[in-house]
């Protein structure tokens, strides 16, 4: 079953949608599990029912991406670079179909939806170019006649597992990379946007037809807890995984269990610090689309602001005025700046914790309630916090767009509370002191794997690594030298002398 604008979006993506998607199977998705029923989050309507795939399915898979894996990882890296040119270049052909699929499918605005595709196409880019430079060192050795270098080769299957927010690009940040790196990928998407993954593999499975390169990208979409299988499944050499706190700790120990690599991408408490010196029109303006954009459902969405006392009546005020005029609905709608949460279950969630704001004593400056009528809408919310140190609702990660306001007295109180929560994701600095700015990003600084200066905590680019600390997982991925998780290091040694002299001057002169 399909609702039409579903149908639509992915017909034009070249898919039979008569047989869309598991009634019959379609040819490259024919999982047997039981249905599940992907929502539009703005209207609660069901817009499709979707086929789990079974552990058979699963078994099946794998088979193929181990198959692909023994041929992928002797091509060239810049032949299997064309593969993700033919997609990038699909992607930029269906931009806009694509963009508001994600757009009916989890709720994101026109521009973030369409944001989210032009960040697959980067990272398509990004991965073309690094194809060439998967770079490894040659190293001075100690022994005359001798040349040390080392390689990187391709790990195998990659299990890539994704969460609804970003149900396209955090894909396509791992399985780019992977795809030049030499690895297959096995993809398991959010089963709250199973349709975006579908669209997306539609396309994938034209690139691969014209690459004579089946196999390389898999697709096993469902409700069944196939991330732990995945976490203890030997055949995939690394797991990347992004989600909670909660279920990134059980998949981190599941895959160190057998030794295996994971790359986790976890919660982000992310904050922000305001100094007097700052522009405050630039904060409200970064602090505003960074805690409200995508209704406050990123990862490294602005949770927390701390702002010296100074500028704190001009800051709030200006916040307050900016998040009244935010226009909430259609996310398709011109002018919608606010769409609904993913689910019910998410709007408890944001009801739950301004009741526990207030209950700490918090003041609600601006929003707090739902928005009455269908769909999961809630209003964008400012709280005025007491005691970083005492309101605990603050140090956890709510998927909604909530902002919790602390006044500090400067940039030393203001570092303390920053770095107090587990998570450590992504943070920012507004000032204008060249002092303050550096010390912020020293190693004394913020924690976070991503530290800006007066630029919002959301919204990075695909060429840096992306990742965070602490409770976040430690994993990076996208740009920068990130491929090198998604390969083995090799330290080879060559010994063209004649001779076999040893290292360390040891000696073992045999008879
Ligand atoms: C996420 O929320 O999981 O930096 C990823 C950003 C985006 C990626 C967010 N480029 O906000």
């Amino acid at each position: 079953m399909l609702a039409p604008a579903a149908q639509a979006l992915l017909q034009s993506l070249g898919l039979q949608t008569e047989h869309l998607p598991g009634a019959g199977g379609i040819d490259f998705y024919e999982p047997r599990g039981p249905e599940f029923i992907s929502e539009n989050p703005a209207t609660a309507e069901v817009i499709g029912t979707v086929r789990s795939a079974t552990l058979s399915d699963y078994e099946r898979l794998i088979a193929e991406s181990q198959h692909r894996f023994i041929e992928w990882r002797m091509r060239p890296a810049p032949a299997r670079a064309e593969v993700v040119r033919t997609l990038g270049n699909l992607l930029r052909t269906h931009k806009e179909a694509l963009g508001e699929l994600i757009s009916i499918e989890v709720g994101k605005i026109r521009s973030e939806g369409l944001g989210e595709v032009q960040e697959m196409i980067d990272i398509c880019d990004f991965a073309i170019g690094l194809s060439r430079q998967l770079h490894g060192l040659v190293i001075a050795s100690e022994r005359p006649g001798h040349r040390m270098m080392e390689q990187w080769h391709p790990l195998g299957p990659v299990a890539i597992v994704t969460a609804f927010n970003f149900p396209m690009a955090v894909w396509a940040w791992n399985a780019m990379i992977a795809a030049v790196c030499g690895d297959t990928c096995i993809w398991k998407p959010s089963p709250l946007a199973p349709l975006c993954a579908i669209a997306v593999h539609a396309l994938c499975q034209q690139a691969m037809k014209e690459h004579n390169a089946a196999g390389l990208f898999g697709l096993c979409a469902g409700p069944l807890d196939l991330s732990k299988r995945m976490a203890d499944d030997k055949r995939f050499p690394l797991v990347s995984f992004t989600g909670s706190i909660e279920a990134g700790r059980s998949v981190a120990a599941r895959v160190a269990e057998r030794l295996g690599k994971s790359i986790l991408e976890l919660g982000g408490n992310n904050a922000i610090i305001v100094l007097k010196d700052a522009d405050i029109e630039l904060a409200a303006r970064a602090i505003t689309f960074g805690a409200v954009g995508t209704a406050g459902q990123r990862c490294t969405t602005t949770r927390r602001i701390f702002v010296q006392k100074e500028v704190m009546q001009p800051l709030l005020q200006r916040l307050v005025r900016a998040y009244k005029t935010i226009a909430i609905g259609d996310p398709l709608k011109t002018g919608t700046l606010l769409g609904p949460l993913i689910s019910e279950r998410a709007a408890q969630a944001f009801d739950n914790a301004i009741a526990r704001a207030l209950a700490l004593g918090g003041t609600v400056m601006t929003g707090g309630k739902r928005v009455p009528g269908q769909g999961h809408f809630v209003e964008p919310t400012i709280i005025l916090g007491r005691d970083h140190n005492q309101f605990d609702i603050a140090w956890q990660e709510t998927f909604a767009p909530i902002l919790y306001v602390f006044e500090c007295e400067g940039y030393d109180d203001a570092i303390g509370y920053h770095n107090a929560v587990p998570q450590g994701l992504s943070s920012a600095i507004f000032t204008d002191s060249i002092k303050s700015a550096e010390t912020f990003l020293s190693a004394k600084g913020s924690d976070c794997g991503i530290a800006n200066v007066n630029i919002g905590t959301s919204g990075a680019e695909i060429g840096g690594a992306f990742g965070g600390e602490k409770d976040t997982g430690g994993g990076r991925e996208s740009g920068s030298d990130a491929w090198k998780g998604y390969m083995r290091r090799q330290t080879c040694t060559l010994n063209w002398s004649g001779a076999l002299p040893l290292a360390q001057g040891v000696k073992f002169d045999i008879e």
